[in-house]
């Protein structure tokens, strides 16, 4: 268990370098920053860091259809993010990206770890494959319906349905989202992650996982049902190459948490600390995530960490999620406020976003954002209440006591009415 002395790492979820950063965004990384200058504040020693997530489907899919190269698209929106977190005040000590040499460095020696050690094993499976386009369908190159609930769904995920995550092969009537010819299905092998091995292991960490209880119930929930063997590997080049195949690479959220660690190497490399401080000694890991990437943080990740001998997160908090004017936050339907084009750039206080996200509710509980409620808090409790509460102390102050506030010790009677 980690104690008050030792280090510690905090971490927000890393965006994906594929679309202009959101006040959803910001729902997580606020509080994160908050939090994190209180620990500094209290003389804590606390890194905190985070980092664009380059891979995956949707991000090689978007490339495509801009014309660009997945490299550049990255470049560009990696870029965008770290502007707008300067902008709002989220200062992390170290900003990567999970395509940077290091993280492909520090994921392939994970992944033979794994291997290593047995809990990693190929196995042939069926696949959806395009005849028309000549190629494999993995995640978001293809639709069809979900094997669960019947509802249409993503390659990867149920996201009108019923919410499961979903693996290769597993989804029903595939039809090709690049053509829409209706695929077929393909034998080819691919590489599985024992997950179910580590069943016993989730039931004890998570009962002392700290953070927040949404993310630890959310978690054990799932582990107490089954926990199926997890498919790492995708038919794509971009990516991380899987050990020792050519036409293969690790799948998304394999490689995207592994860079929790290869920034935290990157950046102690610049600053002369070992990042075995971290990652394989006795410290704190915090991770600050979004509700919707849960099951990842709190059972593939630890389990792959456990697997391969790094330290284990000791807290994952999760927040709630963000309304745009009572309406489910969609970008399609237009129910969301970009930060740099609809803040920022209409010259709006960094702070006044900030509190709103701050103060508005629990940080478990769901934001409604609105302009007309941002307009009333900022009137009523920053300039309204803050604001005259500053100005008469300081009034009070000049007038009475020379602008100085008076040494000594505090009126016992004084302190009395403050509690
Ligand atoms: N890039 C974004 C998300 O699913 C995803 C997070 C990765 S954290 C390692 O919210
Ligand atoms: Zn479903």
């Amino acid at each position: 268990m980690p104690t008050d002395n030792d280090p510690i790492l905090v971490t927000c979820g890393l965006p994906y370098a594929n679309g202009p950063a959101h006040i959803g965004h910001l729902r997580t990384y606020v509080p994160a920053d908050i939090f994190v200058r209180a620990l500094r504040r209290m003389g804590r020693d606390v890194l905190f860091i985070c980092g664009s997530d380059a891979h995956g489907t949707p991000i090689v899919v978007n490339a495509e259809s801009k014309g660009m190269s997945p490299r550049e698209l990255v470049e560009f929106y990696h870029k965008h993010f770290e502007d707008v977190f300067r902008s709002i005040n989220v200062r992390f000590d170290y900003f990567g990206c999970t395509d940077d040499p290091s993280n492909h460095h520090r994921t392939q020696e994970i992944v033979r770890a794994l291997m290593e050690r047995g809990h990693v094993y190929p196995k042939e499976i069926e696949l959806a494959y395009c005849p028309r386009c000549e190629r494999f369908l993995p995640d978001r190159y293809v639709e069809g319906i979900c094997p669960y609930c019947g509802v249409p769904a993503r390659g990867d995920e149920c996201d009108q349905g019923c919410g499961r995550h979903l693996e290769p092969g597993e989804i029903k009537d595939a039809v090709c989202k690049v053509c829409g010819s209706r695929a077929e299905y393909r034998k080819q092998t691919h590489y599985f992650f024992r997950l179910s091995a580590f069943r016993e292991f989730l039931l004890d960490y998570l009962q002392s996982l700290g953070g927040t209880a949404s993310a630890r119930n959310y978690a054990l929930e799932w582990v107490r049902q089954e926990l199926k063997d997890w498919c790492i590997t995708r038919n794509m080049s971009w990516g991380v190459k899987f050990p020792g195949s050519e036409d293969l690479v690790v799948y998304v959220w394999v490689d995207a948490p592994i860079g929790y660690i290869s920034f935290t190497e990157e950046w102690c490399r610049s600053h002369g600390v070992p990042w075995e401080r971290y990652w394989r000694g006795k410290s704190r890991i915090i991770h600050f995530i979004g509700g919707d990437i849960i099951y990842h943080h709190c059972i593939f990740w630890p389990a792959m960490l456990q697997g391969a001998g790094y330290t284990l997160p000791s807290d994952v908090v999760a927040s709630g999620m963000l309304k745009i004017d009572d309406k489910k936050f969609s970008k399609s339907r237009g129910y969301v406020v970009w930060v740099k084009d609809d803040y920022l750039d209409q010259g709006l206080e960094p702070d006044y976003l900030r509190y709103y996200l701050a103060s508005y509710t629990s940080h478990t509980k769901e934001v409604n954002f609105s302009w007309k409620i941002l307009q009333e808090k900022v009137n009523t409790e920053l300039v309204g209440a803050f604001g005259n509460f500053l100005n008469r102390a300081v009034t009070f102050a000049v007038k009475n006591f020379d602008g100085k506030v008076p040494e000594g010790e505090l009126d016992p009677e004084v302190m009395k009415r403050i509690e």
